[in-house]
């Protein structure tokens, strides 16, 4: 079957912004006539969303690197076929919060896990499926924990050490470097206004050669 929708999704470190600006990305798609999947990751589905509750809870079983590998694609695997690829067939946009992209830079860079066999899985799993658009929220480590120490108490991965984020954020901006084309980095230690018009700055174009040729 055809994909007619456009798959964005947005990406970074704890408390840089993802969740605020995805009501952002919503309103101006929608102003263009086009209709919009919101969802996340892990999550999306009532399975996926058990699945988040296994990998973010602080429990006495310490969860081994692989078992988290493998529950986020396990999560991944239904919110696709239930959600994600049903709403990009019927011609939606979908915008998540977080992706494959968080494997890599989270149990890749974070956990050193290998990235064969990350990609191993994204294939065994995604099939041919990558994001079109991704927006990458980029912010020092510390006021993006700031941030999300404010907004509430820090869940089992947002507990990690400093250096743990400081791998993901290398592994992120690393992944950027590799795919400009589909990687826009967003500057997030600043106002929400800026950050907002960054967005519209690679949005529009991206809305108005897909959308409207
Ligand atoms: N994970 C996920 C993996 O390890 N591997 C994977 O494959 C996947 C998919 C859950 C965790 O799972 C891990 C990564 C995560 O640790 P999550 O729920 O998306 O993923 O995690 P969080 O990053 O914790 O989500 P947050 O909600 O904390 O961060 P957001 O969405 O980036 O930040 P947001 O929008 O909630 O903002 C945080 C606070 O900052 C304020 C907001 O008002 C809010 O209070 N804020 C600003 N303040 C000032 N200026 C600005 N420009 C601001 N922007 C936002």
């Amino acid at each position: 079957m055809m994909i007619k929708g456009k798959f964005i999704t947005l990406e970074g470190g704890e408390g840089v912004g993802k969740t605020t600006n995805m009501s952002f990305l919503k309103d101006y798609l929608s102003l263009h006539g086009i209709p919009v999947t919101l969802t996340r990751e892990p999550g999306g589905t009532p399975l996926a969303e058990h699945i988040r509750i296994l990998l973010l809870e602080s429990s006495d079983e310490v969860i081994t690197d692989q078992a988290e590998l493998l529950l986020m694609f396990a999560a991944r695997a239904q919110h696709l076929k239930q959600v994600i690829e049903p709403a990009l067939h019927a011609g939606s946009w979908v915008i998540c919060d977080r992706f494959t992209d968080a494997t890599y830079a989270y149990q890749g860079g974070g956990r050193n896990m290998s990235a064969q066999a990350i990609q191993w899985l994204e294939n065994f799993v995604q099939g041919n499926l990558r994001p079109d658009l991704t927006f990458l929220f980029d912010a020092p480590v510390e006021i993006g924990l700031k941030r999300a120490r404010h907004r509430s108490s820090l869940d089992r991965i947002e507990s990690e050490t400093l250096v743990f984020f400081e791998q993901v954020r290398r592994a992120y901006l690393l992944q950027a470097k590799l795919e400009p084309e589909r990687i826009k980095v967003i500057k997030s230690d600043q106002a929400l206004i800026d950050v907002q018009s960054e967005i519209t700055r690679f949005l529009h174009p991206f809305v108005f050669n897909d959308h409207h040729s």
